[in-house]
């Protein structure tokens, strides 16, 4: 049988090994002697192509055939990682394809290596919309996930001399295998200009939009695949080009660097991330990103709903359920109406009726400065159409609430889509909120608080519309592709159903008082802890030990997410052994990773911070093997991928309310780390899956907090009240981590000192007492490991597949389609 195996679609190792030879002779154009590891790499990244394009042009014909109601996520970020192992193991080939890489002389870790993955997000929401794709593919889910391909994804960080230094990112400079380009399917998209409106000769009112510039959108495929099923769903980026009239522009006018300066500045729209915190406010291309693919998306909806026979498009809602991740594609809104109204001569009830029915929003954050709001003449310059759309949008939405509540001016004020306080803004969360059917938020806690705060007076308006969807992530790529270790334990016990069907984790739970599976268990996580050792010093030189509590912090860089919290504790450790030198104490490794906006001062300065701390106790004799703290640099998903694994102790302690989920946290619990953490986010869930006795809990409530805050909340008392505290603010301020610079953490105490938003100083006791009961536990080993298998058995529920079939019951409506490939 393996001679008649197709080249490009057969799984046998003889036949991959052939497919390979083929692809890195006819595609790469090598002979093996002069290969690079990089040609290797993309042969082999071709031949797993060719088995994903069976699957995926099945899906699409399927889904054509039967008219398939489909998802489409709308994300400014899509973080995927890298591609190649995770489509082996979603394939069932990752072993097939090791053998027939071993048996051409190769190691197939070190290809996986070679692969930069694309960066096109900044951290959990673009990550979330990424472990989505992965389930609604696995859950057999038609969808389309709609973004940005930009040319530059979020930065790498160098850190020199303790600071970040932010490089480029050339994701795209040896080619990209993974993806399709379709210079065929292009969408022109309008920027600026004017408007103007006249009554058609059949009595209808009608607006257009005369622009000052058009730009087209190039779509760019990528095939994202379930986990053994047929199913390979559709990712669709897109890149902004200048459109092909400005060549002829050039040649009528004969302003040939008129037209190439045109052509870069409509290629200028996809060209790079933003960092999504750091204020984006009045940032002219941003905006132009967030329309520029809203529009492409809706545009290519439109034109697929067509392809499949109907003109008409009053029922393009039971086609299409499009989730709005975050407001960044809340312009959708007025795009829908306005593709519906002025292009498509729809009456505006009826238009404002599929526009509802379509859209579903997600909240992220609560953060008040992260609430996306647009200066009112920018958004008009730019948008001169959809301004007037969100007027007349608001104008009906207001007048509803003003019959709702008569004379409640100052409800109408809070409610409107216009921000009128001040300068004026359009307000993306109101819009987002009035344009859609269903809004949610990423955890209990935060869904609760979404009602309470930022979205409290369309909660009273409209409470139907809210609903919670606790995140979740893919078991794929941060369990059987990062951890095999684990992966092949928890299988040989309780089978492999578990990946698919993540509460079957629980048979775990007798297994939890075995002592041979739990030393067997302390071994695979020892292995992960020693190849982490051993990454770390490749490449930072430091030396750590594998045996120590492996105390692991890795997240963007923030204020709210308290990464000085667990340096102020790292430096009380240090505190105690300069003081009793003899201490006996348990061997502590605290790893740190992150990145930070690059123009968020504060989160950089806490970077230099962790570094010079680190440099200071790592040198220092006195700790001997007591103590290590890491930076580890460029913090990303493949090195997420080797960092969860390795986790003793997960540290999730943002100040209780700011954190909307985390996700990290679930990657953590799944792989067998035990949590520290603050009520906050996802936390709240997880302690209460894993059982309050299994995870370590510290700190205010947000109850507490507001209380605290309500009688004034004053962070110097909380420093003169505990001696340990005030010394170890006192050493940072005399300069001992900063060669004797008393001015560097200057900022940083004192803000702690005057101000402490977070509330770090309030609750710094909570957090070393309860870091006392962790080395506590730690040191009684078998009690640890039960802990951790408990945490691992009780983790299900934070599966991104039971979060996409909530997706699916509660807002999307939609059901599984099979994929069948021909015999
Ligand atoms: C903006 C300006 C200044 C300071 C901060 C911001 C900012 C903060 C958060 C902007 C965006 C933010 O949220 C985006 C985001 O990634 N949110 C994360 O979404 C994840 C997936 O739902 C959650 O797990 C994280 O808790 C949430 O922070």
């Amino acid at each position: 049988t393996v001679l008649t195996e197709d080249d490009r679609t057969g799984t046998s190792i003889e036949t991959l090994r052939r497919a390979f030879m083929d692809n890195l002779f006819f595609i790469q154009g090598r002979f093996p002697e002069v290969a690079t590891k990089n040609d290797y790499y993309l042969a082999l990244a071709y031949t797993v192509r060719d088995r994903l394009l069976l699957r995926w042009l099945n899906s699409a014909k399927t889904y054509r055939d039967q008219e398939s109601r489909t998802v489409c996520y709308l994300s400014a970020e899509f973080l995927l990682g890298p591609h190649l192992g995770n489509n082996l193991i979603n394939l069932g080939l990752y072993e097939a394809v090791e053998e027939a890489m071993r048996q051409t002389g190769l190691n197939l870790k070190e290809l996986l290596d070679q692969e930069e993955e694309p960066g096109l997000g900044n951290g959990g929401l673009g990550r979330l919309a990424a472990c989505y794709m992965d389930s609604l593919a696995t859950l057999e889910i038609p969808a389309i996930g709609y973004g940005i391909r930009y040319e530059y994804g979020i930065f790498d960080q160098e850190i020199r001399d303790g600071w970040q230094v932010e490089i480029t990112d050339k994701w795209l400079r040896y080619g990209n295998p993974w993806e399709i380009p379709r210079p065929e399917l292009i969408l022109p998209v309008k920027f600026g200009g004017h408007t103007y409106s006249y009554t058609d000769d059949q009595g209808r009112y009608r607006v257009i939009w005369e622009p000052h510039q058009v730009v087209q959108g190039v779509a760019y495929d990528t095939p994202i695949l379930g986990y053994k099923v047929n199913t390979a769903n559709l990712l669709r980026l897109w890149r902004a080009e200048a459109v092909e009239s400005f060549d002829f522009q050039a040649f009528n006018t004969g302003d040939y660097y008129g037209a190439v300066n045109q052509k870069i500045a409509s290629e200028n729209i996809t060209k790079v991330l933003y960092p999504n915190d750091e204020q984006l406010q009045g940032k002219e291309l941003r905006l132009m990103q967030e329309y520029f693919f809203c529009s492409c998306a809706l545009q290519d909806m439109i034109r697929l709903y067509k392809q499949s026979g109907k003109q008409d498009l009053s029922r393009f809602h039971e086609k299409f359920t499009v989730q709005l991740n975050d407001t960044h594609p809340a312009i959708s809104v007025a795009e829908l109406m306005r593709l519906l109204v002025d292009e498509h001569l729809m009456p505006w009830e009826q238009a404002w009726d599929i526009t509802r029915q379509t859209f579903a929003y997600t909240n992220h954050t609560l953060l008040p400065e992260a609430l996306e709001k647009w200066p009112l003449d920018l958004f008009g310059s730019l948008l001169p159409r959809h301004l007037q759309i969100i007027y007349e949008i608001n104008r009906r939405f207001l007048d509803e609430v003003r019959l709702q509540y008569p004379g409640d001016n100052d409800r109408l004020r809070r409610l409107s889509i216009i921000d009128e306080s001040g300068c004026r803004y359009v307000r993306m969360a109101h819009l987002a909120a009035v344009g859609s059917h269903a809004i949610n938020g990423v955890a209990v806690l935060h869904s609760e608080l979404l009602k309470q705060t930022v979205l409290r007076d369309f909660y009273e308006l409209t409470p139907e519309k809210f609903s919670n969807k606790t995140n979740g992530v893919t078991p794929r790529r941060w369990m059987v592709l990062s951890n095999p270790g684990l992966t092949r334990l928890i299988t040989e016990r309780i089978g492999e159903d578990w990946v698919k069907h993540l509460d079957q984790l629980r048979q775990l739970e007798p297994l939890a008082a075995d002592a041979e599976f739990a030393a067997q268990w302390r071994s695979v996580k020892h292995g992960n802890k020693e190849r982490l050792a051993q990454y770390i010093r490749d490449r930072i030189g430091v030396t750590v030990d594998p045996h120590s509590l492996f105390s692991i912090l890795v997240k963007r860089i923030h204020e709210y997410k308290r990464q000085h919290l667990c340096v102020l504790k790292v430096i009380t450790l240090y505190q105690m052994l300069r003081d009793q030198p003899h201490l006996e104490m348990v061997p502590q490794t605290f790893i740190f990773g992150g990145k930070a906006a690059p123009g968020y001062y504060m989160a950089k300065l806490i970077i230099k911070f962790i570094n010079s701390v680190a440099d200071v106790i790592n040198r220092d004799p006195v700790v001997r093997d007591r103590l290590r703290v890491v930076f580890l640099p460029n913090y990303n998903v493949t090195l997420g991928q080797r960092v969860y694994p390795a986790a003793d102790l997960s540290q999730q302690i943002s100040t209780a309310g700011y954190e909307a989920s985390g996700t990290g946290n679930m990657k953590f619990a799944l792989n067998g780390a035990l949590t520290i953490g603050t009520l906050d986010g996802a936390n709240v869930e997880i302690r209460e899956a894993v059982g309050a006795e299994n995870f370590f809990l510290f700190g205010h409530t947000v109850e507490q907090l507001q209380e605290l805050r309500c009688n004034g909340y004053r962070p110097w008392e909380f420093a003169n009240g505990h001696p340990m505290l005030k010394r170890v603010l006192d050493l940072i301020s005399s300069g001992y981590f900063s060669h004797g610079d008393t001015e560097l953490f200057r900022p940083l105490v004192e803000h702690l000192w005057q101000d402490d938003r977070y509330c770090l100083l309030a609750d710094y006791q909570s957090y070393v007492d309860c870091y006392q009961r962790v080395l506590q536990v730690y040191q009684d080993q078998a009690q640890w490991a039960k802990m951790s298998i408990l945490n691992v058995a009780r983790m299900g529920k934070f599966s991104s597949d039971r979060a996409i079939r909530e997706y699916c019951q509660d807002i999307w409506h939609v059901q599984p389609v099979k994929i069948v490939l021909p015999a």
